[in-house]
């Protein structure tokens, strides 16, 4: 594949509801789009780091300037034989794992296209349809809370899962699962405890939750292995899990029971399958996280899901649970049954919503080899 030339979107959308995690509260959602061009096609990606270094220490800044002055320079050096001949060209770069994840998504956007193959085909996905759970932020009080429950559940969501934070935690789980015994209940804390929180961490153990999501410090691996024993609910990572090595590393401590893949945050799809099929190896159950994606990630974050590990379900829910108008058309929506549909064609730019996209686009620039821009 080689590449022609490059296009950069940053796309700012508003979300529906305000989204509020222990690290932030997000009333819009902006995003990079990577355009590429080559071999008569167009592949598009896209880059998941917020505005602010807060839940990794990518922002949306960092990422233009990895892509416009690293990775889109590399990208049009040669011809490349395969995503993965790509991967191994840019390994020496250090972390800039949400850049990297963006243009490589676009790579394979493309490639689905030459090959004329799925992303699920190509991944070796084994099913047509996923599992989906929502992810409801904190709020402040029950009674804003408790009726987003029940309209998930009554959409057909196959789990609810709970944003928490010191003082917005216990109690709330206890409420939750008072009114609703059965459902499949799970909690987030995006690294907003420490190992001194332990007895409250432990309170969890009452609530019967299919895993408690990231609960200390964003880079740790040892303190978690620590908490896991003393907890009976399965810990999963996601923050601290940043490479298919940084995985098998917290395996082999112990440090989590389950882990959540997000392509950005490991830096693609080719990290991702590779934890995938660690864990797959292990035994350790595996779900896609979610990142407020625009249509076009969660299009692709739904074919990473039909692969075989990811047994629990994903935060890849309907466009209409962010967005009031997605920038793809059909959007993804949700079945009764709480599953979504893995896309069983390849590329994600026939499904564009133009004048939807045009609208939210705040800049954009094209880059093309051999043309040095003037600063
Ligand atoms: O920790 O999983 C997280 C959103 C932004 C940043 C981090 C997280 C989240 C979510 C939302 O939980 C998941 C989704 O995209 O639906
Ligand atoms: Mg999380």
């Amino acid at each position: 594949m080689r590449i022609d030339r490059v296009e950069l979107r940053w796309v700012s959308m508003p979300l529906r509801t305000p989204f509020e995690t222990s690290f932030a509260r997000e009333t819009n959602k902006d995003c990079l789009l990577v355009r590429v061009f080559g071999e008569g096609f167009e592949g598009w990606g896209e880059v998941v780091a917020m505005n602010e270094p807060l839940y990794n220490e990518e922002t949306l800044k960092t990422c233009w300037h990895i892509l416009e002055d690293v990775l889109i320079p590399l990208v049009f050096s040669r011809d490349w034989s395969s995503v993965e001949d790509w991967c191994r060209s840019v390994r020496h770069i250090r972390r800039n794992y949400m850049a990297r994840a963006g243009l490589e998504a676009a790579l394979w956007d493309l490639y689905s296209l030459c090959e004329g193959k799925s992303l699920a085909t190509l991944w070796g996905g084994v099913r047509s349809r996923v599992e989906v759970g929502i992810s409801l932020g904190i709020e402040s009080s029950l009674e804003q809370l408790l009726p987003q429950v029940e309209a998930g559940i009554a959409e057909g969501y196959r789990r609810i899962k709970l944003k928490i934070k010191p003082g917005w935690d216990l109690e709330v789980v206890k409420a939750v699962r008072s009114r609703w015994p059965d459902l499949v209940l799970q909690v987030d804390a995006n690294s907003a405890y420490r190992l001194e929180d332990s007895e409250l961490l432990k309170g969890l153990d009452d609530f019967s939750l299919l895993l408690v999501e990231q609960p200390l410090e964003h880079d740790d691996i040892v303190d978690h292995a620590v908490l896991q024993r003393s907890l009976s609910t399965p810990i999963c990572l996601d923050e601290s899990i940043d490479s298919g090595d940084q995985c098998r590393r917290a395996l082999d401590l112990g440090s989590a029971r389950i882990i959540n893949i997000k392509p950005g945050r490991v830096g693609g799809f080719v990290a991702s399958r590779a934890i995938h099929d660690l864990c797959a190896a292990r035994g350790v159950p595996c779900w896609v996280g979610g990142m407020l994606e625009t249509g076009v990630g969660r299009l692709q974050n739904l074919a990473l899901a039909s692969l075989p590990n990811f047994r629990l379900p994903g935060d890849i829910s309907a466009s209409r649970r962010y967005f009031t108008r997605d920038i793809i058309e059909p959007e993804v929506t949700l079945e009764p049954d709480g599953c979504v549909r893995v896309p069983q064609v390849p590329g994600v730019g026939q499904f564009l919503d133009w004048r939807a996209l045009d609208f939210y686009t705040q800049r954009s620039e094209v880059f093309q080899p051999g043309v040095v821009r003037q600063c």
